[in-house]
């Protein structure tokens, strides 16, 4: 069984998060997960509390299981979001796009099990002092909003550094990616990508048959001159955006054509003018299945293989 500290410490069967994938990420897909024994994520992304009220209170009428909520600390809705987890006693709470350190101490007041979403040593150590609990190390496989060092030497790097947990993230999609972080010495990981395919997964078709039929290339990062690098499927957005920047377009104009891109990819199913945010994995995902069958094969081939691969490279 893989089970680690990760598990005790938000009391799931399986150290298996649900990356929280805005506008993605909703009360049916952290339900279905949650359910099937991982933690399942509800991600805030941009909006408003009230929206993140009602997912969780939905979440909570799908599932008695724990779940989380991602709190996108960009969003002008985030203090709002926080407010609305402590009322709610979210158990969980993780964070990304920024450092959650002003709400720290009333989230761990509360009892509020509290992982940033980090992608370099510097952040983390600085928030494990502060009393997180554990730490998302976000490599740059990952979709979306993506930091520079790779999933396969940040993991490394920050479980020497730190003495909690740190749960892996970005290019892991099958239980090879999960065997492989365990060896990196993670204690958990998360996946998004994998996750856009399941069947509770509320995104668009489109999205999912963008996703299905992507291969290894397909992922572009976006936006390294705006100081805001986001990894998306290669579409005609992705195009423009190259373009433009190539030619020196200023940061409001880029920003201004991102803006509420997202929103038309996943719930509008624009895959060409809308922005399909996907991790460099998309290559290996290939259907469509329950949130179940996924976390239960992924735990299966890894526990196989943390078990036997050694013996079959080394036979004595
Ligand atoms: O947050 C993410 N990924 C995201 S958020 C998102 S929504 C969005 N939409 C349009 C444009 C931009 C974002 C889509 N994908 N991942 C977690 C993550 N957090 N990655 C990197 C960071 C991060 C960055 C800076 C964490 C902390 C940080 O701190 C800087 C500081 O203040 O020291």
């Amino acid at each position: 069984m893989i089970q680690t500290a990760i598990c005790d410490l938000l009391a799931i069967k399986y150290p298996i998060l649900q990356g929280g994938m805005a506008w993605i990420s909703t009360a049916e897909l952290a339900a279905a997960v949650s359910e099937a024994g991982g933690l399942g994520i509800i991600a805030a992304g941009s909006a408003p509390a009230n929206v993140v009220r009602d997912e969780i209170i939905k979440a909570r009428q799908m599932t008695d299981k724990p779940f989380g909520v991602n709190v996108m600390l960009m969003s002008e809705h985030a203090a709002a979001v926080m407010e609305t987890v402590l009322e709610l006693r979210v158990p969980v709470v993780t964070t990304g796009a920024g450092n959650p350190g002003r709400y720290l101490q009333v989230l761990k007041q509360a009892g509020i099990r509290v992982i940033p979403v980090v992608n370099s040593v510097s952040l983390a150590k600085r928030l494990e002092r502060a009393g997180v609990d554990a730490i998302i190390a976000e490599g740059m496989e990952s979709g979306g909003h993506v930091g520079t060092e790779s999933t396969m030497v940040l993991v490394p790097q920050l479980v020497d550094a730190l003495h909690i947990p740190i749960i892996a993230a970005g290019g892991i999609i099958d239980g090879r990616g999960v065997a492989a972080a365990f060896m990196l010495g993670a204690q958990g990981v998360q996946m998004g990508t994998r996750f856009l395919c399941s069947t509770e997964c509320v995104v668009h078709p489109h999205y999912k048959d963008a996703v299905l039929h992507a291969r290894d290339r397909d992922t572009w990062v976006t936006g390294v001159s705006t100081g805001h690098p986001v990894r998306v499927l290669r579409n005609k957005l992705a195009r423009k955006f190259r373009d433009l920047e190539q030619a020196g377009a200023s940061v409001e104009e880029l920003e201004a054509l991102g803006r509420g891109k997202l929103y038309c990819a996943a719930r509008q199913g624009d895959i060409e003018f809308g922005s399909v945010m996907a991790g460099q994995g998309v290559g290996l995902v290939k259907k469509v299945q329950p949130a179940s069958e996924i976390i239960h094969e992924v735990v299966e081939e890894a526990e196989n293989l943390i078990q036997g691969r050694m013996n079959a490279l080394c036979p004595v």
